[in-house]
């Protein structure tokens, strides 16, 4: 047994102002194509379908148009719902797909679908447990005492009466700690685990006596407590954090053998249809033909002139067509992060503010017409009388 696993898709996804919709398009493609040549009975999709609850209609052609071409071509698909999606939604139809080969765990209502596939060792059978959050789980399982998040995916694996004889696979959705330690965030999650609680981590020791637990929610590639415990990642990259330029995005390909031999995992590097990528330099640099390689990709842009250029976006698209973002990185720029934003005014006036502020940004001082519009925007705001 074979199968292919994907999360964070987030079709419909929007990155600065850029729909990503047919760079989806494409890498769903490329990864039915992979799914052909390495033979995947299976594709499995751990979450995050959508990008929103409410995807646009475009998203939902191309979500369609995919589940459509994977059965076509003979893949069963495994889905569950993350943060991300509507449950309700994204089980539209799924009594119905489940004839086609499409299994969907939109809502977890108190038990865990569980879709069985066979190859030559007997069945396989796969668990979709969508994303929960403790309460939704408490509410079908009154007798038990549910505190996190870990006790809630414990409790419905549990209830879920897994026969242990037989290889099982885990579909789940959850921020899951490796052995202890915090998963490597990619930078475009919607959420920062500083920002969670400890009830919302989940232990990966749950997942414990699965074949494979499939993990959707955290973006870039990952182990999570062990090779058989793994996050997907996303596909492509969705942020333009340091971190997730650049960074390679893969697709495990697991392998599955008779009950107790060893889990072949392989991760199948994608190639998108455009790179994010990160370039630095004045802009004389940049636009100079001798330094401009795939024009077509998603550019982030970082000037280091030390005057702000005129124009400078469109002169950038002319030669960049996709540029997602431009800023500076220069004296001025420097000097800045250095200030103490608190005390920025102490007791200065509205005109030594602004006028150290040109001096900073811009070099020089605000000339007649821009003292009268910043006077008036000052006044509007309610800064001076
Ligand atoms: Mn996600």
């Amino acid at each position: 047994m074979k199968f292919l696993h994907l999360a964070d898709l987030h079709i419909g996804k929007v990155v600065n102002e850029i729909s990503m919709l047919e760079d989806q398009r494409f890498i769903l493609g490329q990864i039915l194509d992979l799914a052909e040549e390495h033979e995947a009975d299976a594709l499995v999709i751990a979450g995050d379908v959508y990008d929103k609850a409410i995807p646009t209609e475009e998203a939902v052609r191309v979500l369609s148009d995919f589940l459509t071409e994977a059965a076509r071509r003979g893949r069963k698909v495994l889905m569950i719902s993350g943060n991300h999606d509507s449950e309700e939604r994204l089980a539209f139809g799924s009594g119905l797909f489940e004839a086609g080969g499409v299994y969907i765990g939109g809502r977890y209502v108190g038990t865990l679908k569980k879709a069985v596939l066979n190859d030559e060792y007997g069945p396989v059978n796969f668990y979709l447990l969508p994303f929960v959050k403790a309460s939704m789980v408490r509410y079908y399982h009154q007798d038990k005492e549910i505190k996190s998040y870990g006790e809630a995916v414990q409790t419905a694996i549990e209830a879920a009466g897994v026969n242990w004889e037989e290889r099982n696979v885990i579909i789940s959705h959850q921020f899951v700690l490796g052995r202890g330690n915090m998963p490597e965030m990619a930078g475009s999650e919607k959420f920062h685990p500083e920002d969670m609680g400890t009830v919302e981590r989940v232990g990966s020791e749950v997942y414990d006596g699965f074949e494979y637990a499939a993990l959707g929610h955290i973006h870039t590639p990952q182990e999570a407590g062990g090779p058989q415990v793994r996050y997907a990642g996303s596909p492509l990259a969705y942020s333009l954090s340091a971190k997730e330029i650049g960074q390679v995005k893969t697709v495990p390909l697991v392998t599955l053998g008779e009950k107790g031999a060893e889990v072949q995992i392989e991760l199948l590097p994608l190639t998108p249809r455009r790179q994010i990528r990160h370039i630095k330099g004045p802009i004389a640099c940049l636009l100079d033909e001798e330094n401009v390689t795939d024009p077509d990709d998603y550019i982030y842009a970082t000037l280091t002139d030390e005057t702000p250029v005129p124009g400078a976006i469109d002169r950038l698209r002319a030669v960049y067509p996709n540029v997602m973002k431009m800023d500076y990185c220069n004296s001025h720029t420097r000097a800045l992060q250095e200030t103490d934003l608190g005390n920025l005014a102490g007791d200065r006036s509205f005109d030594e503010l602004m006028t150290e502020f040109y001096g900073q940004i811009v070099g020089g001082s605000p000339n007649e017409e821009e003292w009268d519009i910043l006077r008036a925007a000052a006044k509007e705001a309610g800064v001076i009388l």
